[in-house]
């Protein structure tokens, strides 16, 4: 198994979409980027720990590749708005991927200005790409919270599929 950590806005609907890709072992909500150690939800919403809102996904390369999934992550939110992602603003927010070893950084960096370079986005790419910093996961109350709660905020996995 290998890791990947995605940032892409609230991680309610950055783990509900990668909990169903195929070849995906498990997807955990979570904090990372920042300058305390394991912070509290409301730290992190509070703005000033400077914690990303991210997901850390375990995935079997033999069914789905490190590629595949940073190319999923790139269709699934919205990378050129800076701190944003629809309706939530903050730095908590940021795109980022944090990369484990050279490779992976080498891949996510090469999606990145693979679609820069397709024209679907008007505005620049604003993805940041960082070797990977401490994982703190998120309280319980986070985890799975669209299956315990209904709603989304993400565009759906099967529609990603579909397009
Ligand atoms: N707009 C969302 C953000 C939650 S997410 C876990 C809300 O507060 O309902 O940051």
């Amino acid at each position: 198994m290998e890791k990947a950590l995605f940032g892409a806005g609230c991680f309610w609907g950055v783990e509900d979409f990668f909990r169903q890709v195929p070849g995906v072992a498990d997807a955990v909500s979570g904090y990372a980027g920042g300058t305390t150690t394991a912070p509290t939800y409301k730290q992190v919403c509070a703005g000033d720990t400077n914690h990303a809102e991210v997901v850390e996904v375990t995935f079997d390369p033999a069914r789905v590749s490190y590629e595949t999934l940073v190319d999923l992550f790139f269709k699934m939110h919205n990378p050129t708005t800076r701190n944003r992602q629809g309706p939530d603003v903050g730095t908590q927010y940021r795109s980022v991927i944090f990369t484990h070893g050279p490779e992976h950084a080498r891949v996510a960096a090469a999606v990145r200005d693979r679609v820069a370079a397709s024209g679907k986005w008007k505005a620049p790419i604003v993805t940041q790409i960082e070797p990977a910093p401490p994982f703190w996961p998120a309280e319980e109350y986070h985890q799975r919270y669209f299956q315990k709660h209904g709603g989304h905020c993400h565009v759906s996995y099967a529609e990603v599929a579909r397009s």
